[in-house]
């Protein structure tokens, strides 16, 4: 499914595949679990099984308990959201031009959607989307447009299931103020401030937040206001969270449905164009390399509109812009607060880590702001194309 998910030998999880991959109803003997993936919050493993004529392989996730409290609450939404979809995937087959896919949850042999081990450990298995690929990065317009329309089906495919109808499992995600008043808790205690007054990276992206304090409000406002509405999105779509079939070229996927539940579609928006957009990534070793691509953003945008140009209102697209910088802006508050907190939301591979995210989120605010004309035009551009 990704293109970092071929098994390697060196890599198999023995004390896994013994004790975890056997517990789920696959045909056959389990003989490897492997890590993949890069996902900075659940941990992430092929499952390979045999019989004596075939091999099959699906997906194992640990469920990370520190951030989502109730994993028994995430499972039943999976299962709500797939069934869901596949239910008007399979209603659409015959006037779709592609195959749509989307995973589903392989349940426990004690019929269970979870095994718990000795630990208390959530594991979930879900099918392995095969001959498909997510690439970290955009990997030019084509995928761009791609991307765009996986999510504009996503969203099109959603827009019938009542927003109360999947219970929170991240309360407060993508509430931008939430995230700030976060942010000033943790300013406030000794050690943060200690980190701010030691380090002059630090000392400046925190100038960075208090000069853009007033964003945080803008699509939280807007909302409040009846501008925008509340429906079901899915809260991480990022361009690694979308598969593009190896066969066709064509998108075909979505995949970590760990936070879809109700939001404003803005999000997914402005989370998606701030992950394809960024040519750089968002490990970038050099700040100089980031910029927000107005090709890309334009690719994806017209990929995405037409799919969802049954529900976008006008002041849908009023506010698609403001969702790039909102989004971009709040990934970066996040990354430095946990920074602050000593790094204990992300997972990490070294100190600086969170701060040196934050950095390029930030920086890539700043070419987002600078190119604001020329993203609403485009924006509206492919708007008046599709209609
Ligand atoms: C986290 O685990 P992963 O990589 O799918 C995070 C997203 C961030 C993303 C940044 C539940 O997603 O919100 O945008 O990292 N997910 C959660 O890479 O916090
Ligand atoms: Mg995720």
């Amino acid at each position: 499914m990704f293109r970092n998910m071929q098994p390697m030998n060196g890599q198999r999880d023995a004390q896994l595949t013994e004790q975890v991959a056997g517990r789920f109803d696959m045909a056959g003997a389990p003989v490897g679990m492997f890590p993949v993936g890069s996902g900075n919050i659940n941990d992430t493993y092929l499952s390979v099984y045999r019989t004596s004529y075939s091999e099959t392989r699906c997906i194992i996730q640990r469920v990370n308990k520190r951030v989502f409290k109730d994993p028994e609450v995430l499972l039943k939404n999976f299962r709500r959201v797939t069934e869901h979809v596949h239910h008007r995937l399979e209603k659409e087959r015959d006037t779709a031009d592609r195959i749509w896919q989307l995973p589903r949850l392989i349940p426990a042999k004690n019929g269970a959607d979870f095994h718990v081990d000795d630990a208390g450990e959530y594991w979930r298995a879900i099918t392995l989307i095969d001959s498909a690929v997510a690439y970290n990065q955009a990997q030019g317009p084509d995928h761009a447009r791609e991307a765009g329309t996986v999510l504009g089906q996503f969203h099109r495919l959603m827009m019938d299931l009542p927003p109360g109808s999947l219970a929170v499992t991240l309360p407060g995600f993508h509430h931008t103020p939430g995230y700030l008043a976060a942010y000033d808790r943790t300013l406030a205690t000794a050690a943060a401030r200690e980190r701010v007054s030691g380090d002059s990276l630090t000392a400046d992206l925190c100038r960075f937040v208090e000069e853009r304090r007033d964003l945080c409000s803008v699509l939280d406002a807007a909302r409040a206001r009846g501008e925008l509405k509340v429906r079901i999105m899915h809260g991480d779509p990022k361009i690694n969270n979308i598969l593009m079939d190896n066969i066709t070229g064509l998108g075909t996927s979505i995949i970590d449905l760990d936070t879809v539940g109700s939001g404003l579609v803005q999000w997914d928006y402005g989370d998606a164009l701030r992950s394809t957009c960024n040519i750089a990534g968002e490990d970038a070793r050099e700040l100089g390399t980031v910029e927000f691509s107005l090709e890309l953003c334009q690719a994806f945008t017209a990929g995405y509109i037409p799919q969802a140009a049954d529900f976008l209102t006008g002041a849908d697209r009023d506010y698609l812009y403001d969702s790039i910088l909102v989004i971009t802006f709040e990934l970066g508050l996040r990354f430095l607060q946990d920074h602050l907190a000593g790094n204990v939301y992300f997972k990490t591979r070294h100190d600086r880590h969170n701060l040196d995210r934050a950095a390029v989120q930030f920086r890539l605010c700043e070419r987002v702001e600078a190119r604001e004309k020329e993203i609403r035009n485009l924006i509206a551009a492919c708007g008046e194309e599709a209609g």
